[in-house]
């Protein structure tokens, strides 16, 4: 009775942490990057998009696994190497419940988000893509999204075929989503948040509809894992993509989720050692997922880095950091309008507009706006973010992009503000 009682006093004190709004004021003290000034002024780091920073507890955790734990993983049967397969499972482990993965056997480890779609084009186009079939992607994909698929495309002798992204909203035309979503369409992969104009897309109906065709679907989550609670068996995707970077955890790491048939029946990507069962000189047989798509020595700290990060969003809630962006973002959206002459791409509300804040002035190029204000300490990005036929689309050949985290602030967002000002003046827009 007690120990229910304690555990449903435990339960309300979790759930009232969950409710409550973060405070990234207290944030920042777990992450020693941000207390920095360039150029004589406080550093705002509005590059999230991009990669964002690591707490206190990535590092440490990553610096604690050279000191104590290093060697090699599945290879020696002496108590370091034991140790160090164990952190590596175990991020595995945490990962796949981060996720909510059926089973840890359902995440790959990669190098990032690229490598993890690469590696589902290959290998799931190698077993399941013929001539005259068809890949489903939307306009608004990030290159690793799409060229990954032109070239299994190109293999197969299949096409690609594309979601437009309708009006200045940067929406996708869901019309068209029904009217694509047929044969020869074997395969939809699309972002769940787009990097370069902070879209929001609704996933879990897109894979809805997509799964009622008997259509695979990819979720490129590289935007939104870490961002927004994400739960693969709510959104019923067979893969997924993420990049630990940008989530708090180290570079170097990634992960791709897919469903446990799915990487039973597709042929390994790359090959050589750890992803073997027998070989013979003519031939070889294959571990069992996952380690049939872990060809090599992995990236062990790189793993257990992730595995920290993880946990320290699921310490803070990823509930709240939605919350926290949404709220930034709104805000941020609001007082960018006072600036005379600032073209804003993207949803007008948030949501559907994520923390990504894409904007241009007619007369003033991205790359001057960003050179500009990092005078003042503020860390934009300026390009083509990686989605040349989006910017084409969009008629622009470059934004400027701030793009928000957990730690980042409404005074931030007012810096933001005021350097886009100072930018204006200067350049006489
Ligand atoms: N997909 C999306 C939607 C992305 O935004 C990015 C990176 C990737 C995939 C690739 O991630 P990676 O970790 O494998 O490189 N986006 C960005 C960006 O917007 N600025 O720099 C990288």
């Amino acid at each position: 009775m007690r120990e229910q009682a304690t555990k449903r006093g435990s339960e309300e004190q979790t759930n009232k942490a969950a409710a409550e709004a973060l405070r990234p004021e207290a944030i920042r003290k777990d992450f020693p990057a941000l207390g920095q000034t360039v150029h004589g002024r406080p550093l705002v780091y509005l590059d999230n998009a991009a990669t964002t920073q690591r707490p206190l507890a990535v590092i440490e955790a990553i610096r604690g696994f050279y000191l104590r734990d290093n060697a090699n993983v599945h290879r020696g049967s002496y108590d370091l190497s034991h140790r160090a397969t164990e952190a590596y499972e175990a991020a595995r482990a945490r990962t796949a419940r981060f996720l909510n993965a059926a089973e840890p056997a359902e995440i790959i480890f990669t190098r990032n988000a690229t490598e993890a779609i690469n590696l589902a084009a290959f290998s799931w186009s190698e077993r399941f893509l013929g001539p005259g079939d068809a890949i489903l992607l939307t306009e608004m994909e990030h290159h690793s999204n799409l060229v990954p698929w032109q070239m299994a495309a190109r293999r197969a002798g299949a096409r690609l075929l594309f979601v437009p992204v309708t009006g200045p909203e940067g929406l996708l035309d869901m019309d068209r989503v029904q009217a694509l979503l047929r044969p020869p369409v074997k395969l939809f992969a699309f972002t769940h948040v787009s990097n370069a104009l902070g879209t929001i897309n609704p996933a879990a109906e897109l894979c809805r509809l997509a799964r009622q065709r008997g259509i695979v679907t990819l979720v490129d989550a590289a935007q939104s894992a870490g961002h927004m609670p994400l739960d693969v068996r709510e959104l019923g995707c067979d893969f997924l993509a993420l990049s630990g970077h940008k989530l708090c955890g180290p570079t170097g790491i990634g992960a791709l989720y897919a469903k446990r048939e799915l990487l039973e029946a597709m042929p390994p990507w790359q090959t050589g050692g750890e992803m073997i069962d027998q070989v013979t000189l003519d031939q070889s047989s294959w571990a069992p997922p996952p380690h049939k798509f872990e060809a090599g020595t992995p990236n062990i700290a790189g793993a257990v880095g992730l595995g920290a990060a993880v946990d320290y969003l699921e310490r803070i809630g990823r509930e709240r950091v939605f919350r926290h962006e949404l709220e930034l973002t709104a805000y941020a959206l609001d007082r960018l309008k006072e600036v005379k002459g600032l073209r804003l791409f993207g949803p007008k509300t948030a949501p559907p507009h994520a923390g990504a804040i894409s904007f241009c002035f007619e007369t003033i190029h991205a790359h001057d706006v960003v050179t500009f204000v990092d005078r003042l300490g503020v860390a934009l990005r300026g390009g083509h973010h990686c989605a040349q036929p989006l910017m084409r689309k969009l008629g622009v050949p470059a934004t400027a992009r701030a793009s928000f985290y957990l730690y980042n602030t409404r005074q931030e967002a007012d810096a933001l503000v005021e350097a886009l000002q100072e930018t204006r003046r200067f350049f006489g827009a």
